[in-house]
């Protein structure tokens, strides 16, 4: 540290240097965050020092979060649902993984994920010490149903189910799974970090959510699709009372037990997140939605004007390619198959895509 600080102008000249080589998000097609919507950076500008780790201190925050879980639990078809705002989708798959290993009570626990899953169930396991049966998926990158009950067995405390895959935008044929898992007696856990926040707001929606009597718990993150600011994920489950069995006692605080995994939890991210689904209604996420897949749809038929395959046809506003080179200045990611991956976020508006597509057409004259 500095032994006297330096003046404010200096300090933010500085960090307008820093600012101007982090993406400003135009060229970026490779990621699930975007810019948040104007409602979000407000509310959350509103509520900066609200912490919800001592939710007795803002009451009004905590009231917004419960909101928050009631909105989306109603949107999942289950008005009942327990859940809490997370940090992001690793927190809420982790989470969810801690309860079904704790009610199974098994010494060899395992859970069963598809091979398309997200990194984040790598560290889960890890860190719970749950044995991850990988389940492979078929041709279109979806998790091969049958090959998962293959893997059932006594020690199974859990079933992941994808609904929109990081990779490939894909869901998983979540109401055989529902099934299976239902049949079993095996909770599924459906990660819909991504896709919880699209699917809904489909023309025809496919089914991921407690609708289906088989799903336990589901993953969302508003600051994904949601347009919140960062960090917001939620974790829904059907039965509130599991939350119970990750509780500790919290002596010194406004409230005297905690189930949640981090202590002081941003709430100004969690009201920015309920700020844009009020906002916005089902109508205005329609509308949000809708561009994104149309988007996606134009990407998908440019590129192969272009000479440039799908790798699959997404349930979601994800796109990738048979492609190997990306025009400079475009951020694009590789799945782990090495196709090109990029993501039709509400940032990527229509205009991106074309001048994305010429400059691909350049690269290629
Ligand atoms: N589940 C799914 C299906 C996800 O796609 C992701 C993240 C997670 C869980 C984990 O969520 P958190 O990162 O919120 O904990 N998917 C993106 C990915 O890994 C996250 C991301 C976002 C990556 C923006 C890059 C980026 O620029 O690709």
């Amino acid at each position: 540290m500095h032994e006297t600080g330096i003046s404010e102008e200096e300090l933010f000249s500085f960090l307008s240097l820093k600012k101007r080589e982090d993406s400003n998000y135009h060229h970026v097609l490779s990621s699930m965050c975007t810019v948040p919507h104007p409602v979000a950076v407000r509310a959350h500008q509103m509520f900066i020092e609200a912490n919800l780790g001592d939710p007795g201190l803002f009451k009004g925050t905590a009231s917004i979060e419960e909101l928050l879980v009631e909105r989306i639990g109603a949107l999942f078809h289950h008005a009942g649902a327990g859940g809490y705002a997370t940090s992001g989708g690793t927190e809420s798959n982790l989470q969810a993984l801690r309860i079904y290993a704790k009610m199974k009570e098994s010494r060899r626990p395992n859970v069963i994920v598809p091979e398309s899953a997200h990194f984040s169930f790598e560290k889960a396991c890890d860190i719970l010490h749950l044995e991850m049966r990988t389940v492979p998926c078929d041709e279109t990158f979806r998790m091969d149903t049958g090959a998962m009950q293959e893997r059932i067995d006594g020690n199974t405390c859990c079933i992941v189910g994808i609904a929109g895959t990081t990779e490939y935008g894909v869901v998983d044929p979540i109401r055989e799974v529902a099934g299976i898992a239902h049949d079993g007696g095996v909770p599924l856990h459906v990660d819909a970090a991504f896709g919880g926040l699209v699917i809904p707001f489909l023309k025809k929606p496919m089914p991921f959510d407690f609708a289906l009597p088989g799903v336990a718990s589901i993953a969302v993150d508003p600051h994904k699709m949601g347009m919140s600011t960062i960090p917001c994920g939620c974790l829904v489950v059907r039965d509130p009372a599991w939350f119970n069995l990750l509780n500790v006692e919290t002596p010194y605080l406004t409230v005297k037990q905690e189930c949640t995994l981090a202590g002081t939890r941003s709430g100004g991210a969690v009201v920015g997140a309920f700020a844009v689904l009020e906002y916005l209604g089902m109508s205005g996420m329609k509308a949000v939605v809708e561009g994104c897949m149309k988007n996606t749809v134009r990407l998908i038929e440019g590129m192969e004007t272009l000479g440039y395959r799908r790798a699959v046809t997404p349930d979601l506003n994800v796109a990738t390619f048979e492609a190997g080179a990306v025009p400079p200045g475009w951020r694009v990611s590789w799945t782990r198959r090495g196709h090109m991956r990029t993501v039709m976020m509400p940032h990527v508006h229509r205009d991106v895509i074309e001048e994305f597509l010429r400059d691909v057409g350049e690269m290629n004259a």
